[in-house]
C-alpha cells in the first residue's frame, strides 16, 4: 500500500528564456553553489522582481516569492528579519533594481542586511522588448543618458560590505563569486551585492562586446578588495579605458541589520504563534481594559 506524502513539494518550472540568454548560466551557478554550500531547499527563500530575470525563482527548488516590480529588496529584508535563520536571496534585472527599485537599493546599501542580491544586468528591459534601462549606454535606441555603474554606487556608501560583478560567459568565476556572496550572508556579515553581466541575445546582444571588455580585477597584482578608495579609483580608471571590471571588487566590515533589530533571545517573528487561540487571553484582557 502506498502512503500519501505528508507535505507537497514544489516542482521547479522549465525556464521560458530565449535560447542563449545569459540568465541560464546564473540559474546553473546558483543551483551548484547552493549544493556546494549544503543549503537545503527548506532553509532557502528565493525572491525575485519582475522581468525575464525575475522568472528565475520559478526554476529553482526552494521557497519562492515573486514580488512587485522594483520591490524585491524590501520584501527580502522583511523575510530575513522575520526569520534570520533563513538563507535569503533576492534577484532581478537592471530595470527592476536600478530604475523603479533604485531607492530600495540605496537603502539596502545603507542598512546592510545579510541577504544576497543578484542583479542580472543585460542593459535593457528584456521582458518588455528592449527599451533602454539605467545601464544602457548613450546611443542605445537613441538613449540620450549615460549608463550608471552599480558598483561605483555601492562603493560610495561607507556601510557596504560586499560588492562583486560576474559575467555569465565565465561560469567558473561566477561560481566563486556566488559562493563568496552566500558565505558572506551565511556568516551574518551583511549585504552581498552581485551584479552579473547577463546578455539579452534577443534585444541587445552584448555577449561578444562584453567578453572582449571584461577585466578580472582580482588577477591584478596588488589589488586589495578591502581598500575602498583604491577600488573606487581603479573602477573609474578601467571604465575610462573602456574595460568592465569583474571579480570581488570590495569587501568590508559593518554590523548587519538583523543583528541590530532582531532579538535573538525571543522567538523570531515568523515562528511565533499567530492563530487567535494563542493570543485569546491577552486579547480578552485588552478588550476588557478598553471597554472599562
Ligand atoms: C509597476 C510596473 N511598472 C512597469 C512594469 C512593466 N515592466 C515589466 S518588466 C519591466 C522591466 C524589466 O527589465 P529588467 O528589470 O532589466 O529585467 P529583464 O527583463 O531585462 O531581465 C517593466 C518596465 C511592471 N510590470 N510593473
Ligand atoms: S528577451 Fe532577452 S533577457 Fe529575456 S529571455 Fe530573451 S534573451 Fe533573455
Ligand atoms: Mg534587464
Amino acid at each position: 500500500m502506498t502512503t500519501e506524502p505528508k507535505t507537497k513539494t514544489f516542482t521547479p518550472a522549465r525556464p521560458i528564456w530565449c535560447a542563449g540568454c545569459g540568465d541560464f548560466a546564473v540559474r546553473g551557478v546558483l543551483e551548484k553553489s547552493l549544493e556546494n554550500m549544503g543549503i537545503p531547499p527548506h532553509k532557502f527563500m528565493f525572491l525575485a522582481g519582475i522581468g525575464c530575470s525575475g522568472t528565475i525563482q520559478n526554476n529553482i527548488k526552494c521557497y519562492g516569492y515573486h514580488s512587485l516590480h522594483g520591490r524585491v529588496l524590501p520584501t527580502s529584508i522583511g523575510a530575513k528579519l522575520a526569520n534570520p535563520d533563513l538563507t535569503v536571496v533576492a534577484a532581478g534585472g537592471d530595470g527592476d533594481g536600478f530604475a523603479i527599485g533604485a531607492g530600495h537599493l540605496v537603502h539596502t546599501f545603507k542598512s546592510n542586511p545579510s541577504i544576497t542580491y543578484i542583479v542580472m544586468n543585460n542593459s535593457n528591459y528584456g521582458l518588455t522588448k528592449g527599451q533602454a534601462s539605467p545601464t544602457s549606454p548613450t546611443g542605445y535606441r537613441d538613449n540620450a543618458e549615460t549608463g550608471m555603474d552599480s558598483i561605483l554606487l555601492g562603493l560610495s556608501f561607507p556601510s557596504t560590505t560586499f560588492l562583486a560583478r560576474g559575467f555569465s560567459g565565465n561560469a567558473a568565476q561566477l561560481e566563486s563569486l556566488m559562493m563568496a556572496a552566500l558565505e558572506h550572508t551565511e556568516a551574518g556579515r551583511g549585504f552581498a551585492f552581485l551584479e552579473v553581466l547577463s546578455p539579452c541575445v534577443t534585444y541587445y546582444d552584448t555577449h561578444r562586446e562584453w567578453r572582449a571588455k571584461v577585466y578580472n580585477i582580482n588577477e591584478e597584482e596588488g589589488f586589495d578588495p578591502t581598500d575602498r578608495a583604491n577600488a573606487f579609483k581603479r573602477v573609474l580608471e578601467l571604465k575610462e579605458e573602456k574595460r568592465i571590471p569583474i571579480g570581488l571588487i570590495f569587501k568590508g566590515e559593518n554590523t548587519a541589520l538583523e543583528k541590530l533589530i532582531v532579538n535573538e533571545n525571543e522567538t523570531y517573528p515568523a515562528l511565533q504563534e499567530i492563530g487567535h487561540t494563542g493570543h485569546r487571553a491577552e486579547y480578552d484582557k485588552f478588550i476588557k481594559a478598553y471597554l472599562g
